[in-house]
């Protein structure tokens, strides 16, 4: 399977790394020039929990050097995705699927507008990983990783992508349900991000503060209120519980918006929390907490633009 990562950052670095050490055929794609040219002169080093070494992977600017492959593995930014998956056309050839594990609302619907639902994997991650610098990532925590097929016409692909990711030890399982399940990964950053963004804690430091557990609850209990009422089925789990659990397992981590706003990066907010008060707008379902912390987040946006 030749696989092209879109979106060298934290995570597509992590996965692009682990199926490199898998003697898999894949490249990392990234607009950022000293990070592409650092990882081909010295190699991409990766730290942290699955250990210690530097992995040899090929990445590059120009995806027309990648040329045609079997799967594009997005891992921009939510608010890039559309203008991502416009400039990949160069890996897309007739049997291509483009998968995303990203976080946020609006990237399936953003990639079937471009490519067409029948090409569309979807799915959700539970690594976390840091960017620390040009060429190095840590791994900061291992969990599972969903991948689902928006038709059933491309379920044997993800069957297929699913065995290569187990292969190269990123622990994957089949979704049934690709938009619930991204449902359910949206819920837990509702309860994470922000709140790790506006105060600088890492995750697990959240359960530290009565307070903060109190609007974590609060935040999660909105978004399964407009997943509800917009028609997702959330299966049976206590959200409110697997977000604490989520917390604990990554405690160690820096979100992926707290490490955004350290770097005086955009934000994922709109995709996140920003989405669940648009929608819920919408669909007549009040979300009071997760707007504040929309604004909040921008607020911290603005600062960073002055
Ligand atoms: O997905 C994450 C993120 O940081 O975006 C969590 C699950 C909160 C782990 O850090």
């Amino acid at each position: 399977m030749r696989v092209a990562v879109v979106g060298a950052g934290a995570m597509g670095c992590l996965y692009g790394g682990h199926l490199a050490e898998a003697g898999v055929d894949v490249s990392l794609v990234d607009v950022w020039r000293e990070h592409v040219d650092a990882i081909n002169a010295k190699g991409l080093h990766i730290t942290g929990v699955s250990g210690d070494r530097v992995v040899r992977v090929p990445a590059t600017n120009n995806p027309e050097t990648v040329g045609e492959v079997d799967l594009v593995l997005l891992f921009v930014k939510s608010y890039d995705t559309a203008q991502a998956v416009k400039g990949s056309r160069p890996l897309i050839g007739g049997d291509t699927k483009v998968l995303t594990l990203q976080n946020g609302l609006g990237n399936l619907e953003a990639i079937t507008e471009t490519v067409g639902a029948g090409r569309v994997l979807g799915g959700t991650t539970s690594h976390g990983s840091t960017l620390v610098g040009p060429r190095e990532i840590r791994h900061a925590g291992e969990g599972p990783t969903l991948i689902g097929a928006l038709e059933i016409s491309s379920r044997s692909t993800a069957e297929k992508v699913a065995d290569t990711f187990n292969g190269a030890g990123l622990r994957t399982r089949i979704s049934d349900d690709v938009r619930g399940d991204i449902w359910g990964k949206v819920l837990v950053n509702l309860g994470i991000n922000a709140l790790t963004a506006l105060t600088g804690l890492r995750n697990g430091q959240l359960l530290e503060v009565p307070e903060l557990r109190r609007l974590m609850r609060i935040a999660v209990e909105e978004g399964v209120r407009v997943a509800e009422e917009d028609g997702v089925d959330l299966g049976s789990l206590d959200h409110v519980a697997h977000v604490y659990d989520v917390a604990e397992a990554t405690g160690a981590n820096h979100s992926s918006m707290l490490q955004d706003v350290d770097r005086g990066r955009r934000t994922e907010i709109d995709a996140l929390n920003g989405e669940v008060v648009g929608l819920g707008e919408k669909l007549g379902v009040e979300t009071p907490v997760n707007r504040a912390l929309t604004a909040l987040v921008k607020g911290l946006e603005h600062r960073s633009s002055l």
